[in-house]
């Protein structure tokens, strides 16, 4: 089947999920080795830490873990009382010097000696604020590629490559049942979201088409999407995602595109547009 000719439907009735884009993505080894200044610019008078990344919508308690060095064999435990925030940044500090800064692996172990997260082999011979981080910011597909020597992004995410050029996507366009192109509707219809998506790259190229709808004190009140839709190059795609409007007002439609539900790395900017649904 041609890709152009591809259409996704969903239909979704009264199904309202309230949680935020961000809250939606499930990860399964949600704490992460997230970056690592092994040699910082002043070794004697700044400390080695570790960046964890909290990949999930709970708070962890990091006291009893323990880092490890590959290297030196040597284990760090994380004290008491460190918590981590659902999709948030804890640096550790390691006083004593303990990583090596030459062909050094870390490991993350969780109080039992659970194995968490471990980092391939890295070494960081800059004496410099540049340190090794999972780029994009959290991404996880055990391969030596997950990793980049980058400026430090200290406590906070390390973010994601500039958006793709040649890749592109429309503002949202809104249809009736039958296809028919409408600006407005009226409650108790279904409302498609359509958005034009146009992959001008050398390669195909798979992502997810999310949808945010926003009521009109900015609440989300819809969430939906589709995953890993491929696109060859040169062609277009135009994935339809329908929502049951049952009250009237204005609400704010936004399209997503990313990698994947699990790494929310934007492919194009966020397209948005009004939609007005009458009594
Ligand atoms: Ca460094
Ligand atoms: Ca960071």
């Amino acid at each position: 089947m041609n890709g152009s000719n591809l259409l996704f439907v969903i239909i979704l009735s009264s199904v309202i999920i309230y949680m935020s884009i961000l809250e939606s993505y499930a990860v399964t080894n949600s704490i992460k080795i997230n970056e690592i200044e092994f040699n910082p610019s002043e070794l004697n008078e700044e400390t080695q830490w570790i960046e964890i990344y909290n990949n999930d919508n709970k708070l962890v308690d990091l006291s009893g873990w323990l880092i490890k060095s590959s290297a030196s064999q040597r284990t760090e435990t994380i004290p008491d009382g460190l918590v981590i925030e659902p999709r948030n940044y804890l640096v550790v500090s390691i006083p004593t010097l303990s990583l090596d800064y030459k062909n050094e692996s870390i490991v993350l172990l969780n109080p039992d000696s659970v194995e968490a997260d471990r980092t391939p082999i890295l070494s960081d011979t800059a004496d410099d604020n540049h340190t090794w981080q999972r780029f994009p910011n959290g991404i996880d597909n055990d391969a030596d590629s997950d990793w980049s020597f980058r400026k430090s992004t200290f406590s906070v995410t390390n973010g994601f490559p500039d958006i793709i050029p040649n890749f592109t996507t429309s503002e949202p366009i809104f249809i009736d049942q039958k296809g028919n192109k409408i600006s407005t509707s009226n409650s108790g219809q279904m409302v498609g979201v359509k958005s034009e998506i146009v992959n001008m790259l050398s390669d195909e190229i798979t992502f997810a088409y999310i949808i945010q709808i926003k009521d009109e004190e900015n609440f989300p009140i819809f969430i939906s999407w589709f995953e890993h839709i491929p696109l060859q190059q040169n062609h277009t795609i135009k994935p339809v995602i329908f929502w049951l409007g049952e009250e009237s007002g204005d609400f704010v439609v936004e399209i997503f595109i990313w990698r994947s539900m699990d790494i929310p790395e934007p492919f194009t900017s966020v397209k948005s547009g009004l939609l007005r649904i009458t009594g």
